[in-house]
């Protein structure tokens, strides 16, 4: 069943023939369309914040943030180059905005969110609230909703954008517009969205056509307080520690309708056992010191000791196990809300033992 039919001289004059219709035969291609299980492109990557850092700030000293538009380094996956990818299906990069800069106003159809890195009192300003942002927190830009970020705070700012650039741009489905000027006009106070909504409470007859979770800001604060006081009850999870999923309070499912974003807590020595899932993955570092063993499409092995602030990428199927040599906190995002939807997502937890090698 898993070979290509051999090629004859008669065959090839066929395809040739067809082929100036605009036609192809499926035999000589089907092994390649139809996998047995998911082969991704994509390669598994670490991007050391130390390395990184200095790039970001050297790009402060070449542009501004408002020539940029957005001035961002691309977290390019490196089997994916030139494609500005970190998995198939997302896009990631980290942005910088120095004191008194603005990153103008506009919007567009791809959902975005940032997950705060370095950096304290920027703001991202959404539907007319402006988000003052810390580092962990996760801030969300829904699809076609006006956003415009500044710094007016004493220190740079840097985030990680997660946006469904690749997802959107496969399905031809992308619109953008910029606002006719560079911030957009504040019309609520700071903090409504997640006062209003994210509190286990909901104004009276509140209803919305959207999608995305009404909360712009879940605060790092609150996330690690909940990671906390659930310690207690000391119910660690095999494959993740202690992970939970950021929610729309509507409806309980995810917070952005194409993207799932967690926050996991490994407590100190943990080790997790191999996993996999079909959504591939991206990290960033919030707290601790550890490392991450992934399993390339190969069998070859990599092993990223990271540490706070640190970006790792774990491609699609590939196993992954985790070890913590401090309390580490890990905030993650892929595209597991669409695949679920889809009736697509699946996983495969391993055992105590050893790490499967390979794609067995
Ligand atoms: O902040 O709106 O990293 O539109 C890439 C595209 C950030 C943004 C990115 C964007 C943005």
């Amino acid at each position: 069943m898993d070979t290509t039919p051999t090629r004859t001289p008669e065959r090839d004059a066929y395809y040739k023939k067809i082929g100036a219709s605009n036609l192809a035969p499926l035999w000589e291609v089907l092994h390649g369309l139809i996998l047995k299980e998911p082969r991704s492109p994509a390669l598994p990557a670490h991007w050391r914040y130390g390395d990184v850092r200095p790039y970001i700030m050297e790009a402060g000293t070449l542009i501004t943030a408002k020539e940029a538009e957005r001035r961002v380094l691309v977290l390019e996956n490196p089997g994916l180059r030139g494609q500005s990818k970190i998995t198939n299906t997302l896009y990631a990069g980290l942005q910088l905005i120095l004191p008194g800069e603005v990153a103008p106003a506009h919007r567009h159809s791809q959902s975005a969110l940032r997950f705060i890195v370095e950096g304290k009192g920027a703001f991202t300003a959404v539907d007319g609230e402006k988000s003052i942002m810390a580092p962990g927190d996760f801030v969300i830009t829904p699809s076609w909703t006006w956003h415009d970020h500044g710094n007016e705070s004493r220190e740079p700012m840097v985030w990680m954008d997660g946006l469904d650039v690749p997802l959107v741009g496969l399905l031809d489905a992308q619109f953008a517009e910029a606002y006719p000027t560079d911030s957009q006009p504040v019309g609520r106070p700071s903090g409504d969205s997640l006062a209003r909504y994210g509190s286990g409470l909901m104004p009276v007859g509140y209803e919305t056509k959207s999608i995305t979770s009404p909360v712009f800001n879940y605060p790092y604060t609150r996330t690690r307080e909940a990671l906390e006081t659930m310690r207690k009850a000391e119910e660690w999870d095999t494959c993740h520690g202690l992970k939970l999923r950021y929610v729309n309070p509507l409806d309980g499912g995810f917070a952005m309708p194409t993207i799932g974003t967690f926050m996991q807590l490994l407590p100190k020595g943990f080790k997790t056992i191999p996993y996999r899932s079909t959504d591939g993955t991206v990290f960033s570092v919030v707290e601790g010191k550890g490392r991450t063993v992934v399993t390339d499409a190969t069998g070859k092995t990599h092993t990223y000791d990271w540490g706070p602030r640190d970006t790792m990428v774990v491609p699609s199927w590939l196993w992954h196990r985790h070890e913590a040599d401090d309390d580490a906190v890990l905030f993650s995002f892929s595209d597991r809300p669409v695949q679920s939807k889809l009736g697509l997502w699946r996983e495969m937890r391993g055992n105590e033992q050893s790490m499967p090698s390979g794609r067995a």
